[in-house]
This record gives C-alpha cells, sequence and structure tokens, in this order.
C-alpha cells in the first residue's frame, strides 16, 4: 500500500454552528475556531474537517448551499477563512472542506432561474418531471413532512426532484456544463490551500433519469429496504466520480472523502480501490446503524446493541479492504447522537471508562479515524423531551410525516431522545460559566445542563481525564506505525462481551482488549506488557486479566519471527 498523509492522519471535526461564538450571536463562528486553534493543536492530530459555511438559508444548517464560493456572514468572512487555513497549516494540520454537491439550495441563482422557465439555460441543471405525463412516479424525500422527494412547481409546470428537503433540489450530473462548473469551484477551493474535501451525500449524485417505478417490493428485494440503497446505485455513479477525480485531484496532494449512504462493505473496493481513482477513502453507514430495528426510522433496541453485529461489521469492513483500498472509522458526527450515549455508558459510573474506550478503539482500529468536537470530553445526549426544543430540520420533518399519518409521535420522542442529530450539535462545553463559555449571547440550542460537570477546562487538569486520555492515545497512534500500516488480526470472535484484536508488522505486536460491558470479565492475552490502559492499574494473575467494566488494555506482544 502506498504511503499518504491522510492515511496516517487523525482526523478531528468541528462542527462550527456550535463550537465556539466569537461575537455573541449565539452562532458559533471562523473567528471562534481561530481563538481555539491552540487547543485543536493540542490534541495531536493532523488535519480538521469543517462543516459547511458557505453562504446558506440555514434549512439544513449550511447543507442547503447557496453560493458556493463565499462564507456566510454569521460564520464570518473569506479573510477569516483564509487565516483558519493559514493558522492550521502553521500548526502542521490540513483543512478538509466539507462540500456538498448532490444538491443546492432553492435559493441557489441557478435555481432561480431555473424555477422560471423551461427555457432557461439553468433547467437542465436539475432534475424535472413534466407535468403532462402525470404523477412522477414515487421517490422518498428524507426531509420532507410527507417523505416525498418530488415537488411541483407552476411557473415550469413540471416537479423538481430533492432527496431532503424541497429547498434542497438536486443537481442534474448528466448535465457536463455543471459538472465542469463543480469542478472549478472545487479546484478553486484547493487554489486557496485548502487540503481535501468531505463530499456530502457523495453516493446519490447519479440518478436513472428513465424514472423507473420503485415499488416496496424492489425496494426490499434488491435495496435493503433502504431508499439509501437505490440512491447509491445511480447508473453513472462511477463514472463521474472518475471525472472529477481526473479534473480535481489528480496529480495534487488532496484527500477526497465520500460520505457513502447505501454502499456495503463488498461494494467499497469499487469506490476506493487504490487504482480506482474515485474516491480515497469513504464514511460507511453499516457500523452506525448497528441495533437499529429493520424498516424504522432510527429507532433502537432499548436493551443496547449486541457486541457480536459491532464487531462483524468492522471486521467485515476491514477485510472488504484489505490490500485493496483505506478504510476510515468514527463512533460520532454531527449526524450522530454522542458517542458515549450510543456507543459506551453515558450514566455517572462509566461515562469516563467507556468514552476511553470508545477512543482506545478508534484510534488502534486500522483506517483514518475522525474524532468528533466534543466527544473528547465525554459530552453526552441532551435528550429533549419536546418537538419545540429541536433545532434540526430532520427530527422536526419525521414528527410531521408521523403526525400528519396519526403515527406514535410520543415514541419517536423518545427513540429521538437516543439518536436524534441535535444530540451531537450542542454547544461544545468549555468551561462552568455561562453557556458553557460558548457564547455570550443567548445559544441558538440549548446547552447540556450537564456542563459544570463535563467541560474542557475542568478536563484540563485532571490527569485521569478523558481528555488526557485522549491525547495520550493519540500520540501513542502518531508513534507506532503498526496502528497505521500494520495488519488487523480478530482473536477470540465469539466472545459476548470482549472485543480483542491485534495490530502486527513484522517489527511490532499490539494485542488490543475491550470491554464492552458494564460488568468484569476474564481475558488470556497469555503474556506481554501492557502499553495504555483506561483504568490505574491491570489486575492480571497467572497470565489472566479480570478486565473492570468497560476497561481497555493495549498490550504489546512480542513480535512475530
Ligand atoms: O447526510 C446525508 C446522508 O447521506 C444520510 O444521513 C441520509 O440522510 C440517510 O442515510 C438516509 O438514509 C448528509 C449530511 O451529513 C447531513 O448533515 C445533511 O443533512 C444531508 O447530507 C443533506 O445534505
Amino acid at each position: 500500500m502506498d504511503r499518504k498523509w491522510w492515511k496516517e492522519a487523525v482526523i478531528y471535526q468541528v462542527y462550527p454552528r456550535s463550537f465556539k461564538d466569537s461575537d455573541g450571536n449565539g452562532v458559533g463562528d471562523l473567528k471562534g475556531i481561530l481563538s481555539e486553534l491552540d487547543y485543536i493543536a493540542s490534541l495531536g492530530v493532523d488535519a480538521v474537517w469543517i462543516n459547511p459555511v458557505y453562504v446558506s438559508p440555514g434549512e439544513d444548517n449550511g447543507y442547503d448551499i447557496s453560493d458556493y464560493r463565499a462564507i456566510d456572514p454569521q460564520y464570518g468572512t473569506m479573510e477569516d477563512m483564509q487565516r483558519l487555513i493559514d493558522g492550521l497549516h502553521e500548526r502542521k494540520m490540513r483543512i478538509i472542506l466539507d462540500m456538498v454537491v448532490n444538491h443546492t439550495s432553492d435559493e441557489r441563482e441557478w435555481f432561480q432561474r431555473a424555477r422560471q422557465s423551461r427555457d432557461d439555460a439553468h433547467y437542465g441543471w436539475y432534475h424535472w418531471w413534466p407535468a403532462e405525463k402525470g404523477e412522477p412516479p414515487y421517490r422518498c424525500g428524507f426531509f420532507d413532512s410527507e417523505g416525498k422527494a418530488w415537488q411541483y412547481n407552476a411557473a415550469t409546470n413540471s416537479w423538481y426532484l430533492h432527496y431532503f428537503s424541497p429547498h434542497q433540489p438536486d443537481l442534474n450530473w448528466g448535465n457536463a456544463e455543471l459538472r465542469r462548473e463543480i469542478y472549478a469551484m472545487l479546484i478553486s477551493w484547493l487554489d486557496k490551500g485548502v487540503d481535501g474535501f468531505r463530499m456530502d451525500a457523495i453516493t446519490f449524485i447519479s440518478k436513472d433519469a428513465s424514472w423507473p417505478e420503485i415499488t416496496a417490493a424492489t425496494l426490499k428485494q434488491k435495496y435493503c429496504n433502504d431508499w439509501g440503497h437505490y440512491y447509491a446505485s445511480g447508473p453513472k455513479l462511477h463514472e463521474y466520480l472518475r471525472e472529477m477525480y481526473a479534473a480535481v485531484l489528480e496529480g495534487r496532494d488532496a484527500v477526497i472523502i465520500g460520505e457513502s449512504s447505501g454502499v456495503s462493505a463488498e461494494k467499497a473496493p469499487d469506490f476506493v480501490g487504490e487504482d480506482r481513482k474515485e474516491l480515497d477513502m469513504i464514511y460507511q453507514f453499516e457500523g452506525i446503524i448497528v441495533g437499529y430495528l429493520p424498516g424504522q426510522f432510527k429507532k433502537v433496541d432499548r436493551d443496547g446493541y449486541r457486541l457480536a453485529e459491532f464487531r462483524d461489521v468492522y471486521t467485515r469492513w476491514d477485510r472488504a479492504l484489505d490490500g485493496k483500498g483505506w478504510n476510515t472509522l468514527y463512533l460520532g458526527n454531527h449526524d450522530q447522537p454522542r458517542m458515549v450515549s450510543r456507543w459506551g455508558d453515558d450514566g455517572d459510573e462509566f461515562r469516563g471508562v467507556s468514552a476511553k474506550l470508545l477512543f482506545t478503539f478508534l484510534l488502534t482500529m486500522r483506517g483514518t479515524p475522525s474524532l468528533y468536537n466534543g466527544d473528547e470530553l465525554g459530552m453526552t445526549n441532551i435528550r429533549f423531551r419536546r418537538i419545540g426544543e429541536y433545532r434540526d430540520i430532520e427530527t422536526r420533518r419525521v414528527f410531521e410525516q408521523i403526525r400528519k399519518k396519526g403515527g406514535a409521535t410520543e415514541e419517536f420522542l423518545r427513540d429521538q431522545q437516543l439518536t436524534g442529530r441535535d444530540n451531537g450539535r450542542t454547544p461544545f462545553q468549555w468551561n462552568a460559566g455561562l453557556h458553557a463559555g460558548f457564547t455570550e449571547g443567548e445559544p441558538w440550542i440549548a446547552v447540556n445542563g450537564n456542563y459544570r460537570a463535563i467541560n474542557a477546562a475542568a478536563q484540563e487538569v485532571d490527569p485521569e481525564s478523558v481528555l488526557a486520555y485522549v491525547r495520550r492515545v493519540v500520540r501513542i497512534r502518531r508513534e507506532r506505525e503498526v496502528l497505521v500500516y500494520g495488519g488487523y488480526r480478530l482473536i477470540d470472535p465469539e466472545d459476548a462481551e470482549v472485543y480483542a484484536y491485534e495490530r502486527w508488522n513484522e517489527a511490532e505486536r499490539l494485542l488490543v482488549v475491550l470491554n464492552f460491558s458494564g460488568r468484569e470479565q476474564l481475558f488470556r492475552p497469555g503474556g506481554g506488557e501492557v502499553l495504555i490502559s483506561n483504568y490505574a492499574g491491570v489486575a492480571w494473575v497467572a497470565g489472566v486479566i479480570r478486565l473492570k467494566p468497560w476497561q481497555a488494555v493495549v498490550i504489546e506482544l512480542p513480535a512475530e519471527k
């Protein structure tokens, strides 16, 4: 495998809206991030991924872009962005921008023109169904209050396609002029010094514009009963990705990471195989849906998930890409609940140790890890009770869909306490002061009430904090080549509560033992030296470790001959 900076990197994701507010309007901004660059550098990370800050009406917190080449005034100016690029580079970190090219905002000039007349040159930059043909065939609109993806437009007497909200019309990648415009825009950002892109919903860009009827039965048989799988199987997807790579990435040292809903481990090499030249890495979804009840919207088993299923997904993905392409790891981001609430135990007793265990996993697996801001403090789900507390378009629209059908809205709200996206979007908890030190104004979304106990200032002075542990494990990952390029080997695949694996190469061998339970477990590593653990001591008697609840231990073993 070729060596690349992005294979060796640890990525830190900053959600600008909730990170730090510099001007008191209650919304985080670029100057806020600039004021905390030393904090970010202190984590030891190599690259920072910034969620969208382009001009946007904010229907979907910036994922509805109306100007790709300018910064939204609520986040700052282009000068601030340039200072951010330079400030990160000065500190030896790279910057990855989030880019949304599956759709635009309906306020984007292209769409404003397109919707005036079928004769407008931009009409063909979007997808339309002429009303003389009757109603369009059903497609699912994720953020639509009726769950539909077609919206009628009177001026053109036609329907436009929107996989997300009606304010997010899908771009027509079949139009070569549009594609050229997108590539030029991406290059203009690389020219400013940006080091790569996280491409939003990129697997959805190719559509079968013969618009076949997709019945419930087809969806079930061919697409795992998931619209994401259908949307990710467009006929020209690979052709467009290759064209984009050739036009934008070829010959540059930038990275392109695709958010890849609807892609299975088996198909992953088609996207990131090193000979493919399509994407460098993808963020997969199979890991994040472990424990979801089938066919239901973000509903999880209240008894938790099964470790066997979790371990199987990560092991399958590692095998699928072994020797072929490069993997990624994440357990939280701006679309997910808080990592410790979903995958660990966020109660007072085990919050710290279980968060540390999850970081041990992320930082010792094979693949580039992305750490989501706030998770390094063990921040937890806010668990809103009422729909009015939510800001997220997804939660609000799905609530509407259920209400319109007379469904169980109370039950939906209970599920959202565990899985809703706003759980991961509450303000970063800097200190025990007003609004957790995030803003001097009124925060755009409620601050989690536990900020007096969970905050960065308190953890800075506590050598046992989650924050201190994350810094230690990040350092270990950077020092040990085996943790980047070494192989992955599963140990004891049948154990119901303990996930154990080795990372190895000719010179080094590390054994990672993770007790994914709140009970003590016995494990027999057979020797070696403890490199790090999330508890002060490791109870080791006659070759057997008595693992404490949520204990993580990394053991150095003698290298294989
Ligand atoms: O997420 C889109 C995405 O691919 C999935 O979350 C998708 O909605 C789901 O798999 C459907 O089954 C991205 C962004 O990360 C998110 O914040 C945006 O809201 C969304 O795109 C629209 O731009």
